[in-house]
């Protein structure tokens, strides 16, 4: 497997539907995120000016819009610069919303995520502001939740991305009782004596840079690392291709909370899924951003 990129103005959609969605191979555009307002405006000065005062919560702790760039820019060398600093953008910077459209770039489409029955209730899904500093890494080794597809747009800076190609979970050495997360502490250093199959894993390493978007299709094993301050929006995908499995995972997480409440999820979302496919097949358009 190889981590091609293309540029999305000459991209044809069917293309990317039989050759990455369909298959699972990762892709990078370049260029797919030109129409959003935010691709020349997003920066730490953009952000510290329009939202500074903006908080979040980061390993349990509040930080500031201005304090996370501050540390992330090397500005502020008083504490550690944790990664990654997330803003959830529709409930803590919903002005943003507009500045991602349209969301899907053309080909994460149709996404039942923006359909109005999904916006309600928790999928798995987040339309979420990643910002990082210079070697912030992702704290593990992992599978998107819930089947869905990710899609990371960067906007400042660049990070360097790995991932494996499917069915590499025998390698990774998945945490019994979390089997979305690999129990490997650190991928650049593996203790090959603790973990000996991971001598056969592939993982690929590749970099993303500002205005080129990551499509990380479900079940591809990933982690990032920052390379430099950096400001990415990150959204999710589901439609017919991922709905079996995405089904399949809302059962096992809703009923952890009651049998009754993983009946009336799964229930919600297989109704959800019957409406949205019609949705597709009149050819409903689907806006705004997703939960
Ligand atoms: O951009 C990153 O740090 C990777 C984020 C990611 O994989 C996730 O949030 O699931
Ligand atoms: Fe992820």
């Amino acid at each position: 497997m190889e981590i091609k990129k293309v540029d999305a103005a000459t991209f044809p959609y069917e293309q990317f539907i039989e050759e990455h969605w369909k298959p699972g191979i990762p892709l990078v555009f370049i260029g797919a995120t030109r129409d959003w307002s935010a691709y020349d405006r997003f920066s730490p000065d953009w952000f510290r000016e329009h939202y500074g005062d903006r908080l979040t919560q980061v390993n349990g702790q509040e930080y500031s819009m201005s304090g996370i760039m501050d540390l992330v820019e090397g500005k502020d060398t008083s504490r550690p610069v944790p990664y990654p600093c997330k803003f959830h953008i529709p409930t803590q910077l919903p002005e943003l919303v507009p500045m991602v459209s349209p969301l899907d770039l053309g080909f994460a489409r149709p996404n039942w995520l923006q359909s109005t029955w999904f916006k309600r209730g928790y999928w798995g899904s987040a339309l979420e502001l990643f910002i990082g500093g210079e070697g912030g890494k992702f704290p593990y080794v992992h599978l998107d939740y819930y089947h869905l597809s990710a899609w990371i747009n960067q906007l400042y800076g660049r990070k360097e991305f790995t991932v494996w190609p499917r069915g590499q979970e025998k390698y990774l050495y998945p945490e019994p009782g979390n089997s979305w997360m690999s129990s490997i502490p650190d991928i650049e250093s593996v203790d090959l004596e603790k973990y000996p199959l991971y001598k056969h894993a592939t993982p690929i390493t590749f970099v993303v840079g500002p205005g080129e978007t990551l499509f990380i299709p479900f079940g591809i094993w990933h982690t990032a690392k920052s390379l430099e301050p950096t400001i990415s929006v990150a959204f999710d995908l589901l439609n017919s291709h991922n709905f079996p499995l995405f089904l399949k995972d809302v059962w096992a997480f809703k009923k952890k909370d009651g049998l009754l409440k993983g009946i009336a999820a799964t229930g919600y979302a297989a109704m959800g899924g019957a409406l949205c496919r019609i949705g597709d097949a009149i050819g409903m358009e689907r806006g705004g951003g997703h939960n």
